[in-house]
């Protein structure tokens, strides 16, 4: 049971619903002015939990050559990449130039894997390549200039926190991807299916427990600054 991939499927499934649950529950009682984190968070894992519970069910694979490609997933990545960019975006509230130069690099990055993918031939690298330079771009817009924008915001530590989750556990995606059957083999699918579903599982539903705990506290924070402005000092 625990050797078969759609076991993994199932449990990330689970685990995204999970995520799904309480980001929907926080929607529901949210402020007006936190309301879009929320629903940003929810419409991520719900996507996601869609994707797994699809790909449980064994449907939407193809197979190249010997492998075995997960359609579902590359949609799920397609259109949760972006919002998860979208949140971290929101909480320093960049320019549009910035921001949709930062959601067409990670584009480039999706479609380009998704492309590598499908292809059976070394020129698969290739493409891979396409991707691996747009995500060095893609890094470079978060840590250069986004990150420039969340100085002296009082988002800033949280901004930087959820900023370095992000470039390093998305960083981990290539190099499976590379070591996967995807590119050079050295993985079975299986532990390919696994490391991915941790990672999903971490960087949407992790990143979003993670925000909504930190968002608690600064809101904590800036309620009781303004509580004891009155008393003095
Ligand atoms: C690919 C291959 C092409 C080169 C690069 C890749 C990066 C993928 C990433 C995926 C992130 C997915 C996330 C999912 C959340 O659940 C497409 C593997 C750079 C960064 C965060």
């Amino acid at each position: 049971m625990i050797g078969e991939i759609s076991t993994w499927f199932a449990v990330g499934a689970l685990g995204m619903a999970f995520g799904t649950v309480i980001f929907a529950g926080g929607l529901l009682r949210a402020d007006a002015d936190v309301r879009k984190y929320y629903a940003t968070l929810t419409a991520i894992s719900g996507i996601a939990t869609v994707a797994y519970v699809v790909m449980a069910l064994g449907i939407g694979s193809v197979t190249v050559g010997d492998r075995t490609v997960f359609i579902p997933r590359y949609i799920d990545w397609l259109l949760t990449t972006p919002l998860l960019l979208a949140y971290l975006a929101m909480l320093v509230d960049p320019d549009r130039a910035l921001f949709w130069k930062i959601i067409a690099a990670n584009i480039v990055v999706i479609v380009a894997g998704f492309g590598a993918a499908l292809l059976s031939g070394v020129e698969r690298f290739g493409l891979f390549a396409v991707g691996g330079l747009a995500f060095v771009v893609l890094a470079y817009l978060l840590l250069g200039p986004l990150t420039r924008r969340s100085r002296g915001q009082r988002t800033e530590s949280l901004f930087r926190g959820l900023r370095n989750l992000t470039v390093i556990l998305w960083a981990t995606y290539p190099i499976i991807w590379l070591l996967a059957p995807s590119g050079f083999g050295l993985l079975t699918n299986l532990t390919n299916v696994l490391l991915v579903t941790y990672l999903d599982l971490i960087t949407k539903v992790g990143f979003g427990l993670i925000a909504l705990n930190a968002g608690a506290v600064l809101r904590e924070q800036l309620q009781s600054s303004s509580d004891s402005a009155p008393v003095g000092n």
